[in-house]
């Protein structure tokens, strides 16, 4: 008898291999009319099974033979008291196809080896012991066989897949062996284990999940894969919907190749698929409860996914392509295919799925962070956010989701992809698992696997994680479709990432206009004999007679006639529509170069106790005795009003106002109430602070119990999360990026160990923080804390490029502040949140200034005022000056001290706090009762090369200041390396400093 299709044994050809259902077994009869949003079957096929089986108990006539036939056997198996007892109503034991209760059975039924036992049981126990181990080769090793390639191209079979290796020859293929022990029948033939291993494993799709430590996670994959020959019987109209997105994938492209030579489209050909997988996975996402997905991807098919998938109207591709508006994006805006995009996806029962495809520019996989950062701000808004301290709701990832496509030699070759794979199960960063599909065509622009990775699969990297991945011939929809439901099964049962490794090809070069064949000959010689993927599914449609031609005719007219709709439509108007950003939660925030006031002072009573709260702590909480006695009770005292207030206490007071709205009541400009605003702050030590000045997360020192005082403020708070985050910085930074991108009504900071890692971060910095309003009008008002100052701590401890951030200023894009007390921190913290301005914002932060006894600041400097772009020298009569010094941070007071030392009174010392926007109006009435020609020196501990210099020379030109004083500089000599590794050289280098600053002063 010829065994029904799911322990049909899979022939190796370049064709995916076609599965249950195709062969002539029954069909799957609907369960009670009702179907699934996507129209795939639930679980696994056991109730199909069922169901067949009740027809055939009805009436053995009306299934067909085959089904017939395996019953018989499985009856008469059980007559022979080979089988498992059936389950009421089925001969089907649940424990043949889902997990067996084999532990206390098969250990009893298990022959004991010992010296007596006779040849024959030895024989048939190593017999069976070989099989258990072809059983679990083929679970480790079978994807290695998995027909996977569409162009053909396998590995050779693992010796280990092969029962000849074993021992096995034809005559044992008939023997019968157990299984139960592996979830499968009691008892089967070899020939059936052999069949049913490899429809499992080496079909269309590979999956590799043997890595998983988790006895119960593998167990649930292997439950959902052997249980159904990992196949799904789709419903016909599901096999249409995927021969529509087929078809509407592949019209696209061609309408673009047809109707824009010559343009660069990065096609989608010949990895077709993914608009099929992408409207499968979103459906079905759909019907699990999530509302919401962060799609992040480059720019392969991004096109195509932006119209087939996000709903972009094509026509607003088309106008792109024609590119007829050149006066609207005059030095702005992004080529199309970066950019992004948001709408809604319906799915059934009248529901749908917010789709935001992020903005991305060229750098392969730095979207990636973002996309969960953004992804995590939503969820935390509604409340779907797994909380380590327990004290927010659920596991999280219920109605949020993040999506992220890859390419294959990107998902290979970038560190980021690591770094953020990382994040995944970080409390602080977990989305709940993130879907990632690898658009896998086998080729990275002309580079080969061969050269562009040292793993096996593009995907390996992932294999850090606990998660399956499942690789899958692209040329098989059908084998997509239920890796598709695994995956999303996967991420439901446990809130983990999983990937999806989409083998595939690319039909033309790189992009339209490079010729593949230059390069790889061999390949496009494969690549050419392809039907395309569309047409190979509708042979395999039309010869299971699943649609007809007249079906498939009609559907790609379709497909056709609607381009040719939009097309005219973009010719008839040929403007850019561009979507509106400032819409949700970003209404009444705005951008731009101009920035509007916030009053940023808060009562004195009010200060004092939101600062004593900040020392109060449980009555069963031990802290540290050194923290007790020291910074705790030097709090209280700051908080009495009895201390000057530190940095640390300026910042918790900054924080606390803004997450508890202290302050002037009302509205601020624009009419937005102010009203407390979540904070979230992060870096690698965050929590405590590099310089173990913030304490923000105490730890009982009897039980290492953790708290966070700013979490315990008042009732009506918002919330605050304090997190340490991983060795990372482009990472970690771009998560923190994603998230301002949704939460413009917070306060977002990241803050760098040392403020020259910022280096690690640069494509973050570049690529999106300081160019995405001008390339895509997307706001961030993310806060960066960067620890920067010369002070003997060698070339990499001192600098945070300060010069970089202000090389990149332009257009009012970031601001960079560089302040020097405690009143000016708190307040520059408080203009950022309550400001509707929203503005990246850069700040170089103090080290030593943070215990430095002159660098506080008194109460009552918080409570009135606001933060100084500039603070002018009160300290010294202008009639008597004869040089004014400009100066940016700490150098300031290395400044103020040389001038006491040396008795100074005709030199005035001048801190520009906000290097940019620069801040002209202040600097000149700060100067301006200086006598004119009195000169002006800029000086500053950075090397000449480093440092704000050259910034400030290039904005205020090269004559006198403000027409009236004449500027020089003091700087240490230009130098390659930001500053030396000798403690001793740095003091003599700064005595120099002081020197030349203060020569010829009286
Ligand atoms: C960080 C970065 N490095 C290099 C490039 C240039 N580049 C653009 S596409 C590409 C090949 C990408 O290959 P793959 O990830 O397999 O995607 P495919 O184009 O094949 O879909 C390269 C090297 C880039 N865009 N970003
Ligand atoms: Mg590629």
């Amino acid at each position: 008898m010829s065994a029904p299709a799911f322990v049909s044994s899979a022939p190796r050809t370049g064709r995916p291999v076609p599965a249950a259902g195709s062969d002539g077994a029954a069909p799957a009869p609907s369960r009670n009319g009702a179907r699934p949003d996507d129209g795939l079957p639930d679980g696994s096929n056991l109730p199909f099974l069922e169901e067949v089986w009740q027809k055939y108990a009805d009436d053995p006539e009306s299934v067909s033979p085959d089904w017939r036939a395996y019953f018989e056997q499985q009856a008469a198996e059980f007559a022979a008291g080979n089988g498992d007892a059936p389950a009421a109503g089925s001969p089907f034991p649940r424990r043949t196809l889902f997990r067996p209760a084999a532990a206390a059975k098969g250990a009893a039924a298990a022959p004991r080896l010992g010296a007596d036992v006779p040849d024959a049981v030895a024989d048939t126990a190593a017999l069976q012991e070989s099989v258990d181990m072809l059983i679990r080769n083929h679970r480790v090793r079978g994807h290695i066989a998995a027909a996977i390639d569409p162009l053909g191209r396998f590995p050779e079979m693992p010796e280990e897949l092969d029962p000849a290796f074993y021992g096995f020859t034809e005559a044992d293929l008939d023997k019968k062996f157990s299984t139960s022990w592996f979830g499968g029948p009691e008892r089967r033939t070899l020939r059936q284990i052999i069949s049913w291993l490899r429809n499992t494993y080496c079909r269309s799709i590979g999956v590799q999940y043997m890595h998983i430590d988790s006895l119960r996670v593998r167990r649930w994959l292997q439950d959902r894969m052997e249980g159904t020959g990992n196949y799904l019987r789709l419903e016909k109209d599901t096999q249409l919907r995927i021969l529509r997105k087929l078809t509407d994938a592949t019209e696209f492209e061609e309408f673009l190749l047809k109707n824009f030579p010559g343009k660069k489209t990065f096609s989608l050909e010949g990895g077709e698929t993914l608009i099929p997988l992408l409207d499968l996975m979103i459906s079905r996402a759909g019907r699990y409860g999530v509302r919401e997905i962060v799609l992040g991807m480059a720019h392969r098919g991004r096109l195509n996914v932006l119209t087939n998938i996000l709903g972009k109207p094509a026509r607003e591709i088309f106008r792109e392509f024609d590119d007829d508006d050149p006066e609207s994006h005059m030095g702005e805006w992004d080529v199309k295919y970066h950019l992004g995009y948001s709408g809604n996806y319906k799915v059934r029962g009248g529901k749908s799925v917010h789709l935001s495809l992020c903005f991305n520019p060229s750098h392969l996989e730095f979207i990636n962070p973002i996309a969960q950062g953004r992804c995590r701000a939503k969820m935390d808004r509604a409340g779907d956010t797994h909380d380590p301290t327990g004290e927010g709701a659920g596991p999280g990832g219920e109605r949020g989701m993040t999506l992220l496509i890859h390419g294959d030699a990107a998902f290979a070759g970038e560190g980021v992809v690591q770094e953020t794979l990382n994040l995944s199960e970080l409390p602080g960063y977990s989305v709940g698992g993130t879907v990632h599909v690898v658009v896998n065509n086998q080729i990275g622009f002309t580079t080969t696997s061969e050269q562009g990775r040292s793993s096996t699969y593009a995907t390996d990297v992932a294999k850090m994680l606990q998660v399956p991945i499942f690789h899958v011939n692209g040329e098989d929809p059908e084998a997509v479709a239920q890796v598709v439901k695994l995956a999303l099964d996967f991420r439901r049962e446990n809130k983990k990432d999983v990937v999806i490794d989409l083998l595939c090809y690319r039909k033309r070069g790189h992009n339209e206009q490079d010729e593949p064949a230059f390069t790889q000959p061999e390949m496009y010689s494969l690549i050419r004999a392809r039907s395309g993927v569309r047409e190979g599914y509708l042979s395999r449609l039309l010869e299971r007679n699943d649609v007809t031609e007249a079906d498939a005719a009609e559907i790609a007219e379709h497909s056709r006639a609607k381009l040719e709709a939009e097309l005219a439509l973009a010719k008839e108007e040929p403007k850019l529509e561009e979507q509106a950003s400032l819409e949700g939660v970003w209404a009444g925030f705005h951008g731009g170069a101009e920035a509007d006031e916030a009053d940023t002072a808060v009562p004195d009573e009010t200060l004092k106790a939101l600062l004593k709260k900040t020392c109060d702590l449980p009555e069963d909480f031990t802290p540290h005795r050194t923290l007790s006695r020291r910074f705790l009770a030097q709090r209280e005292e700051m908080a009495a009003g009895q201390k000057p207030l530190d940095w640390s206490a300026g910042e918790a007071l900054a924080f606390a106002t803004i997450l508890t709205g202290a302050g002037p009541a009302g509205e601020g400009p624009g009419g937005h109430p102010v009203g407390p605003m979540m904070l979230r702050m992060t870096g690698q030590d965050a929590e405590r602070g590099t310089f173990s000045h913030r304490h923000a997360v105490l730890h009982d020192s009897e039980n290492g119990r953790q708290y966070l005082p700013l979490r315990h403020l008042s009732e009506s708070q918002a919330p605050v999360a304090i997190y340490n985050s991983p060795l990372s910085e482009a990472g970690v930074l771009g998560f923190e990026y994603g998230y301002s991108l949704d939460t413009p009504d917070g306060l977002i900071v990241w803050e760098a160990q040392f403020g020259d890692f910022v280096n690690a971060a640069q494509v973050v910095i570049d690529q999106f923080l300081t160019s995405g309003e001008d390339k895509w009008h997307r706001l961030s008002g993310l806060v960066m804390l960067l620890p920067h100052g010369y002070e003997g701590q060698g070339p990499e401890h001192s600098s945070a490029r300060l010069e970089r951030f202000l090389t990149a200023a332009a257009e009012s894009n970031i601001q960079v502040c560089y302040p020097t007390t405690p009143a000016q921190c708190f307040h520059m913290f408080r203009r950022q949140a309550l400001r509707r301005w929203r503005k990246p914002l850069i700040v170089m932060t103090p080290k030593s200034l943070l215990r430095l006894p002159a660098a506080v600041s008194e109460l009552s400097e918080l409570s009135s005022g606001g933060f100084q772009n500039v603070i002018p020298d009160a300290t010294v009569d202008p009639a008597g000056v004869t040089k004014v010094l400009l100066c940016t941070g700490k150098v300031y007071y290395d400044l103020a001290a040389a001038r006491e030392e040396r008795g100074v009174t005709d030199t005035a010392i001048l801190r520009v706090e906000q290097l940019y926007p620069w801040p002209k109006e202040e600097l000149k009435s700060a100067l301006a009762d200086y006598a004119d020609d009195t000169p002006a020196v800029w000086v500053q501990e950075e090397p000449e090369n480093m440092g704000a210099w050259r910034f400030v020379l290039a904005t205020v030109g090269c004559g006198k200041l403000f027409d009236r004083f004449p500027l020089s500089w003091v700087a240490r000599p230009a130098s390659a390396s930001p500053a030396t590794g000798s403690d001793k050289s740095h003091k003599l280098e700064q005595a120099k400093l002081m020197n030349e600053a203060f020569a010829g002063a009286a």
